[in-house]
This record gives C-alpha cells, sequence and structure tokens, in this order.
C-alpha cells in the first residue's frame, strides 16, 4: 500500500455531518457563496444524496449545466476512458480528440469554426476579444474604439471585463477601474438597439432568455428583429446561449424559437456533460479568421478530455432526444404550476424545462419557499428577490415532475 493509499481522504471521505462540512468550508472556503444547508455527497439521475443520507430531487440542475442529469452513464463512462488514455496536451501539439469535438460542434451548431475555452466568463471573454478584432480588422473601425451593446440585468459571467458591462450593483461593487467600451440598453427593446448603434459599434450580445434576469422570456421575433438590425448596420450579433441553449428551452438553442442564426454563438454548462467546464465561440471563417497563432489560448481550452464529454453531450443529447423531453413535459410542467391559482404566485414564465415562478413579495421571498421547498426533498435556488428558478436535468421522467409537483402543491397551498 502506497502512503498516499493509506492516507487516502480522497475517496474514503471521513464521515462528517452536515454542520461539520459546514464548519469546515467556513473557516477555509472564502464566503462568496452562502449555500443551503445541505451538503451533497453523491448524485444520479436527478437525485442527490446528502451526507445525513437524505435524498433531494435537484431541480436547480447546476444551472443548466446538469441536463443530463448526475453522473451520467454514458457520459460518465467516456470520461473514465479518456481520463485513463490522455487528459492534457496544451495546445503546443495536438490530440486525437480536438479535430473531431471541432468538427462534431461546429455541424452541431451550423458554423464554420470554433475557438474551444473552459468556463463560460471565458468564452464570453473571447468572443468580447474575437469582436472587437473583427471591427478592427475587417469592419475598419478606429483602433479601440469599438463599442458592444448588452442589456440590462444581463448575467454573462464574473471577470472583470464582464461585471464591467453588468447592471448588478454587488457584481460590480469593489472590482473597478472597469473595462471601457460598452453601452447597456433596456431588454426585449429593439428601438433601443436601432439607437445605441454607431458606427463604431461592433457587436450586441444578448441572452435569448435571460436567466439571472429572472428567466425572462423576450416577445416572439425579438432576436429575428435585432438581428435584422445587426445585419444592416454590419455588427454582430453574440447569442449567449450557455445557460440558455443545449436543449434547456424546448430547442437546440433558444435563439431557435425565433428560427434565426446569429453572426457568433457562445457556449458552456450543459457543454460538459455535467463532468467538468467546457465552454466554446462559434463563428464563420470571416469571424474567426481574424485569430492567427498566438492570439489568444489558454492552458486547458481544447484538451482531450474536455473535448471527449463534449463530444459526449452532443451525442447523448441527440440520441436521448432531451430537446424534445425538455418541449414536451415543460409546458406541461408549467401549466400544473399555474393551475395551482396560488395567491403566492404572481407569474410563472419560461421555455421548455427552464420555468420561472415569480412570487408576489405579500407572500414573502423567493429565498422563503427555496427553503419550503428544501423541506420537502426539493433542491432549488432562487433568481431576484422574487424569482424561484426550476432547471431540472432534462432526463427528469414524468414520475419525478409528478413527485415533485405534489410537494410544490403542498408548498403553494393558499
Ligand atoms: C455563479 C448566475 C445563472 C450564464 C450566462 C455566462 C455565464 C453564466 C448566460 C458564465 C453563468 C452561472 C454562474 C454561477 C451561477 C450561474 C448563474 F446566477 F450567476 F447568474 F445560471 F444564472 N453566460 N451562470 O448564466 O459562465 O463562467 O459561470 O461558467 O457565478 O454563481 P461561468
Amino acid at each position: 500500500m502506497t502512503t498516499t493509499q493509506a492516507t487516502d481522504t480522497i475517496r474514503s471521505v471521513p464521515t462528517m455531518t452536515t454542520a461539520e462540512h459546514t464548519k469546515i468550508v467556513d473557516k477555509f472556503g472564502a464566503h462568496n457563496y452562502g449555500p443551503l444547508p445541505v451538503v451533497i455527497k453523491k448524485g444520479e439521475g436527478c437525485w442527490v444524496e446528502d451526507v445525513e443520507g437524505r435524498r433531494y430531487l435537484d431541480m436547480l440542475g447546476g444551472y443548466s449545466a446538469l441536463n443530463f442529469g448526475h453522473c451520467h452513464p454514458y457520459i460518465t463512462q467516456v470520461f473514465i476512458e479518456q481520463a485513463q488514455k490522455l487528459t492534457l496536451t496544451a495546445r503546443a501539439f495536438q490530440n486525437d480528440q480536438f479535430g473531431l469535438f471541432c468538427k462534431e460542434i461546429t455541424e452541431f451548431c451550423g458554423f464554420d469554426k470554433v475557438l474551444p475555452m473552459n468556463s463560460g466568463a471565458e468564452a464570453v471573454e473571447t468572443a468580447v476579444k474575437t469582436a472587437r478584432k473583427w471591427a478592427y480588422k475587417v469592419k475598419g473601425v478606429p483602433e479601440d474604439k469599438a463599442e458592444i451593446i448588452v442589456c440590462d440585468h444581463n448575467f454573462h459571467g464574473r471577470t472583470t471585463t464582464v461585471i464591467s458591462f453588468s447592471s448588478s450593483t454587488q457584481a460590480r461593487d469593489g472590482f473597478g477601474p472597469f473595462t471601457p467600451g460598452f453601452k447597456s440598453i433596456p431588454y426585449a427593446d429593439t428601438d433601443a438597439l436601432e439607437k445605441a448603434i454607431t458606427p463604431n459599434t461592433a457587436a450586441f450580445l444578448v441572452e435569448p432568455i435571460q436567466g439571472e434576469g429572472g428567466i425572462q422570456v423576450p416577445p416572439d421575433g425579438y432576436l429575428r428583429k435585432c438581428l435584422e438590425i445587426c445585419k444592416a448596420n454590419n455588427v454582430l450579433l453574440i447569442d449567449d446561449e450557455i445557460q440558455a441553449g443545449f436543449g434547456r428551452p424546448g430547442k437546440k438553442f433558444a435563439i431557435d424559437f425565433d428560427g434565426v442564426h446569429p453572426d457568433m454563438m457562445i457556449l458552456g454548462k450543459a457543454l460538459g456533460g455535467g463532468t467538468m467546464p467546457v465552454s466554446a465561440v462559434l463563428g464563420s471563417d470571416e469571424i474567426m479568421g481574424v485569430f492567427k497563432p498566438g492570439d489568444h489560448g489558454s492552458t486547458f481550452g481544447g484538451n482531450p478530455l474536455a473535448c471527449a464529454v463534449a463530444r459526449a453531450a452532443i451525442k447523448v443529447l441527440q440520441d436521448e432526444h432531451l430537446i424534445e423531453r425538455s418541449a414536451e413535459l415543460g409546458p406541461a410542467f408549467m401549466q400544473r404550476i399555474m393551475a395551482l391559482n396560488s395567491p403566492a404566485i404572481k407569474e410563472v414564465r419560461g421555455r421548455g424545462l427552464w420555468i420561472g415562478i415569480e412570487i408576489d413579495p405579500k407572500a414573502g421571498s423567493a429565498h422563503d419557499y427555496v427553503l419550503k421547498l428544501l423541506d420537502e426533498g426539493i433542491l432549488t435556488k432562487e433568481t431576484l428577490e422574487s424569482v424561484l428558478r426550476l432547471a431540472p436535468p432534462l432526463i427528469i421522467t414524468q414520475e419525478e415532475i409528478d413527485w415533485a409537483m405534489e410537494r410544490i402543491a403542498k408548498v403553494f397551498a393558499p
């Protein structure tokens, strides 16, 4: 037995209570989150088990990173096999997963080229750099004058440039000075977009459904009209599908509800199959052609393990018809919640298996209902003060939805 094996607390985690785990986290972990008092030790499908053996139905789904559920058998198998073969080469060399990943994801999304990264924010940063470079090298915008338009109440990540265009006071507090070159307009307002464009505008970066903004579904045709305005002004439309895409809304991507194709698309979260961070920026040869070797990159971007699990994620999304499942199960689920006619519920909105329940402030905060559902064995999370977010894995069964509905009805009973 090796020393490591003798002192292995990785595979044989010492038995501790929720309180004991929480105490360690409080002492040694930065307090940048205020998580629920649940310490999960195992996940399978839509279910997780905490350190005291309690089981919960996970209806947050990793904010849409767990579209395939916890530890999807096929994706996990691909992960294990690749992890035992080759995990990282650095892009100084090539690996036998990268080209297949690039081919499959560009075909899946309908673009010429892809630039792989790791976290969603990294991909958003990459898209910003791509749009700026395209503005200078292709559109002819004067150096350092490129402008990018974003929407109020956006959420695109937490890096310094990305929070530079956030409208959230907390996201920005204490993190200046900020990156210039961004303008924010009201979401779902095409007139505002038209007015905000100048000859120096490089791009319009938008979420096809605003997630953190409260699961705000724009009016039908919004993205279509935005694309028309962008095309008329030689401005790139950048579609952030990191949370809204990959089957979540009941279509392959949320922009598909408007039947248009953006100039650039950003993917993340579920692209990693629920195993690890994998993100990507996709665009045309003209747009992605602005990069030459050495212009941009990352240590882990496009690593063989990430490429393997992303290929598996694309395969599972299609083979298990998860897009159709979301389209089929989501609306009925939403209808049942509306039919509760609970005085605590102001509005139920969303697309597919992505549902926002707006709580009437008179009935309490969304967090109050997160805690009530926790007591019933359902894990959820609020966004803003007033919106309860449901984003279960797309593999959820009708029986599991029925199980959840019983408890949701109980919690929202007048
Ligand atoms: C947290 C929110 C959701 C995203 C969109 C880019 C990113 C995200 C549309 C960046 C990430 C995550 C971040 C995570 C919680 C979660 C979140 F509450 F923060 F806003 F989902 F709504 N574009 N969203 O939703 O991707 O760098 O995180 O991989 O920061 O707490 P990332």
